[in-house]
């Protein structure tokens, strides 16, 4: 230190000059303190360049020409090797298209090797993963049409099996999403055992396909940890809303979603406290990669706010054994295999305390008497207009069975508990 008491052109001097300018430029070009935190201690959250997104359609073409050529790659009746894990298709971020999705058809000719219901397994190697989609729906065309020509692609890449239902609440009584996720949960277990199911708004779209579209083994998982609308970040901890996922089991031991949430808001909070109470957790995604955009949209009619919301949230510790799958009831109206969905129209009731359209409540005289909805019993949904509720098919036997002793289990569950 003593070369520095001296004047300023002493070399000593000059290096220290040097020095603090090398030091200056090094700390911006690691992008000012953040990159220099991000170095210093190292980050294991994966980085993804999202000013470079791929098309959502991209490394798909290879399936388009097996389908076209009618080839088996492994050759007939031989077994189909395990999916890589991860898929050797993921591109990581991918561009959302938000405007003017393409009609029904131009999608169904995008992916060819969806079948009847919007089903899909990887045509050259045995899936992992099995995983149903359930939107609650109503009324929202444009956005259906969006989610679909994003999903498709986006799920065939990750190599899982999947298939997509569409909840429709059929009538104009006030909205009920987490009633409609009840019943698309029931209703896809009753086509096939489903090892993960996807509780998704029809609105969201996934912007990077290493979030997988798979289930945690013991914990239900939350998605869409950054969004567009939230600046990419989690609004709050205990957040659950936009897209969800979880096991058969998961599902039972939380006993499913409340039913008394009619019009917008609450129900995701409750569904986040029931995981709780049930003993489990939420996980999630690195925020890295769990990145969604949310088409822009006004407020729907026949969902407004519902002013019972937080009155309903403190009692959700009281209720959630009493209210959920095993008080579910609907009609199930009917049941089509979309070449891009399966659309489950389903009548759930009327909301028994309905608003004005202003959101004001309506006076008690002027509520209609409530309808009667039939209560589904134990292992068979109450369903109206289609037969095979009544009398399975061969195939849907297994899987029938299967949500039988998961149903049995829930009221077993729910005596012990
Ligand atoms: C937030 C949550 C959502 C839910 C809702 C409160 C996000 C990203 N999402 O969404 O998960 O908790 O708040 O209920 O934070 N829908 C129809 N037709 C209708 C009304 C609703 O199809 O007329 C469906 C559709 O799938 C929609 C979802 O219900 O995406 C949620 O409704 P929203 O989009 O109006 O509510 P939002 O965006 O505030
Ligand atoms: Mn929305």
């Amino acid at each position: 230190m003593v070369c520095c008491g001296r004047a300023l052109d002493s070399p000593c001097t000059l290096a220290l000059l040097v020095g603090f300018q090398f030091a200056f430029v090094l700390y911006f070009s690691l992008g000012g303190f953040r990159g220099l935190v991000s170095v210093l201690v190292h980050s294991s959250e994966p980085e993804f360049d999202y000013s470079r997104p791929h098309d959502v359609y991209t490394n798909l073409s290879h399936l388009g020409a097996l389908f076209s050529h009618h080839v088996t790659p492994t050759g007939e009746g031989q077994q189909l090797r395990d999916c890589l894990e991860p898929s050797p298709l993921l591109v990581g971020p991918v561009l959302v298209r938000l405007t003017l999705p393409p009609t029904l058809g131009e999608i169904k000719e995008r992916n060819p090797l969806v079948t009847p219901g919007g089903r899909y397994r990887p045509p050259d190697c045995e899936p992992r993963h099995r995983t149903a989609i359930v939107v609650p729906y109503r009324n929202r065309q444009v956005h259906l049409r969006a989610l679909l020509y994003h999903l498709h692609p986006f799920l065939q890449r990750q190599q899982i099996h999947y298939a997509i239902y569409i909840v429709h609440q059929s009538g104009n009584s006030t909205f009920n999403r987490a009633k409609l996720l009840n019943v698309g949960v029931r209703e896809a277990l009753r086509d096939e055992d489903w090892g993960c199911i996807f509780l998704h708004d029809v609105d969201l779209l996934p912007e990077n396909d290493y979030n997988t579209y798979t289930c945690h083994p013991q914990h239900p998982t939350h998605l869409s940890v950054a969004m567009d609308k939230f600046r990419y970040r989690l609004p709050y901890p205990q957040y659950f809303g936009g897209v969800s996922a979880v096991t058969p089991d998961q599902y039972l031991k939380m006993n499913g979603f409340p039913n008394q949430y009619w019009g917008w808001g609450g129900e995701d909070d409750d569904i986040a406290a029931r995981v709780r109470l049930s003993g489990m957790k939420i996980v999630r995604p690195p925020v890295a990669i769990g990145h969604y955009k949310m088409i822009k949209h006004k407020g729907d009619q026949g969902n407004e706010q519902n002013p019972r919301r937080f009155d309903l949230l403190k009692r959700t510790r009281i209720n959630w054994r009493s209210d959920g799958l095993n008080s579910l009831t609907y009609n199930l109206l009917s049941k089509e295999l979309e070449p891009l969905y399966t659309n489950l129209s389903v009548s759930i009731g009327e909301d028994p305390h309905p608003l004005l359209p202003r959101g004001r409540p309506l006076k008690k005289s002027a509520i209609p008497a409530p309808q009667l909805v039939r209560k589904s019993p134990v292992g068979a949904a109450a369903v109206v207009g289609d037969s095979r509720a009544n009398k399975p098919t061969g195939g849907e036997q297994k899987t029938a069975n299967k949500t039988r002793a998961v149903e049995e289990n829930t009221a077993a569950k729910q005596e012990v508990g």
